[in-house]
């Protein structure tokens, strides 16, 4: 295959994980950077040897000849970069949250669809080697069928110094965190019909919630509870581990802390630590985040090869960017809310 001249949009925070990713995978190679800011540019640049740099997307599209853009921008620019892809047929990748609204990712995934070019949202909590243990057993069918989950992330650490930007939205935690949270709910439980939620604040120097708890419908029959908060501090702080646990006919998953799997089986139990592999770029307690970004973009790569679509494409997303919509709504209004109603 010939090698995917790729280009990077955003050269912020969480960019250095996507390049040096890049830099892990065959048959791809980025290009050229963009940033609006010339400091993030020169940084990001430099650290990954990139000469071509932009600080204006419309330049870079005018300027290079690409197999796909990778957006790592905020939200809020999301929609203009991805619809400027699809007005130059360049397959784009693009950070969640997809778009501050559903409105807006749908407008996105319709620029995409009508110019023929793939789109993914770069969703990468589902590709966590422990997430992915989880969706094996549950494929092996030692459990059977299921019927309840609980997926749960509760920390007590300082995002806001990294992400500065997370403390000042009005939205936060279901926004930037739980939205990992509810994907992981439909790649192992299946689609939402109704969501319930109920949302705090408990830090008062940040705008938006921090706490939240969530209990689903899935279309299968089961039920989950999400549950996120930054507010939580545990004797051993677990951050960025989701722990997970699964009911099912025949048996049970209990994703625990340390990455310790036990799965309570047709054949009885068995314990096995599932811990992610610690990169040579990466950095705890992050590894486990770092290791996905490797797994999602290679993804993006074999389906560009295949012609086939990402797992967590545009219209996937969709879904998951609804669940946070109708949580918003349910924590506003304290009702139920129907998924397909926004759909
Ligand atoms: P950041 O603010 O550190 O970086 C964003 C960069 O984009 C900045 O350097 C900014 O100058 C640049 N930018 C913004 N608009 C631009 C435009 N129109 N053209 C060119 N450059 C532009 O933010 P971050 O913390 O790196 O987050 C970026 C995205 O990644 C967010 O959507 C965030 O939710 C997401 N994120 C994802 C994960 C994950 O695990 N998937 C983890 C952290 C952050
Ligand atoms: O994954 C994320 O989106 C990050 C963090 C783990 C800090 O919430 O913003």
């Amino acid at each position: 295959m010939a090698e995917l001249r790729g280009a990077l949009i955003g050269c912020g925070f969480f960019a250095v994980n996507q390049m040096h990713a890049w830099r892990d995978i065959a048959d791809v190679s980025i290009v050229a950077v963009c940033d609006r800011d010339p400091e993030r540019l020169t940084v990001v640049g430099d650290q990954f040897g990139i000469a071509r740099r932009y600080t204006d997307a419309a330049a870079l599209f005018a300027g290079e000849s690409l197999d796909f853009v990778d957006i790592a921008t905020t939200a809020p620019s999301h929609r203009s970069l991805v619809e400027m892809a699809a007005r130059h047929g360049v397959p784009a990748i693009c950070q969640k949250p997809f778009a501050p609204s559903l409105a807006d990712a749908k407008a996105m995934v319709k620029a995409c669809t009508d110019a023929g070019v793939p789109l993914m949202v770069h969703e990468n909590f589902r590709w966590q080697s422990p997430i992915q243990a989880v969706r094996a057993v549950l494929d092996s069918g030692d459990i059977g069928t299921p019927f309840f989950g609980r997926i749960s992330f509760r920390s007590a650490y300082d995002v806001f110094s990294g992400q500065p930007y997370l403390a000042t939205g009005k939205r936060f935690i279901i926004e930037d965190l739980g939205i990992h949270s509810l994907d992981i709910a439909r790649f192992l439980l299946g689609d939402v019909s109704t969501i319930t939620t109920r949302t705090a604040r408990i830090n008062p120097e940040i705008a938006g919630e921090d706490v939240a708890t969530m209990l689903m419908d899935h279309k299968s029959g089961a039920t989950s509870v999400v549950d996120c908060s930054y507010a939580t501090k545990l004797a051993t702080e677990p951050f960025p581990q989701t722990l997970v646990e699964i009911d099912g006919s025949d048996g049970t998953i209990r994703l625990e802390q340390n990455y310790r799997l036990t799965v309570t089986g047709r054949n009885g139990t068995a314990v096995s630590d599932v811990s992610p592999p610690l990169l040579p770029w990466a950095s705890r307690p992050w590894h486990n985040i770092q290791e996905s970004v490797v797994a999602i973009q290679k993804h993006w790569v074999d389906c560009l090869a295949n012609g086939t679509e990402p797992a967590t494409s545009g219209a996937d997303n969709l879904r998951t960017l609804a669940l946070v919509e109708a949580a918003y709504a349910g924590a506003a209004s304290r009702e139920p809310v129907q998924l397909d109603a926004l759909l």
